[in-house]
């Protein structure tokens, strides 16, 4: 329980830091702050629960390094120490992401297809 108010304030923090720059995604943005996976100590913070596709995803790099937010074939960030950027996440299933310049930073998305969809198997 603690992890979680820990984790919400950080969520907070991220959402006033990055609101100037999300607007071009706001669209699909659901109301309220954005999913935010936060790279600090070289390490990928938490992944969020419960991500949607269409759902934007906002990664913010809080190291004195730059970092990448990459997974092959879905996006590819390149954030310098204190940006963030986001992605709209386009598929259901597992997503690995990493960083280009430090190959041990790992995260697991997990996207959930849109309810409305059911089997969206081609
Ligand atoms: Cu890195």
């Amino acid at each position: 329980m603690s992890l979680r108010s820990g984790l919400a304030g950080v969520m907070v923090a991220a959402a006033l830091a990055v609101a100037p720059s999300i607007s071009g995604a706001q669209a699909i943005a659901k109301a309220g702050e954005p999913p935010t996976v936060v790279m600090q100590n070289l390490a990928f913070g938490p992944a969020p629960a419960d991500l949607k596709v269409g759902e934007t995803l906002v990664f913010r790099n809080d190291d004195s390094f730059r970092h990448t937010a990459t997974a092959r074939g879905d996006f590819d960030l390149d954030l310098k120490p204190g940006h963030s950027g986001s992605v709209v996440l386009k598929r259901a299933g597992t997503i690995q992401v990493t960083c280009r310049y430090h190959p041990t930073m790992k995260l697991t998305l997990t996207v959930a297809p849109l309810p409305a969809l059911g089997d969206s198997r081609q």
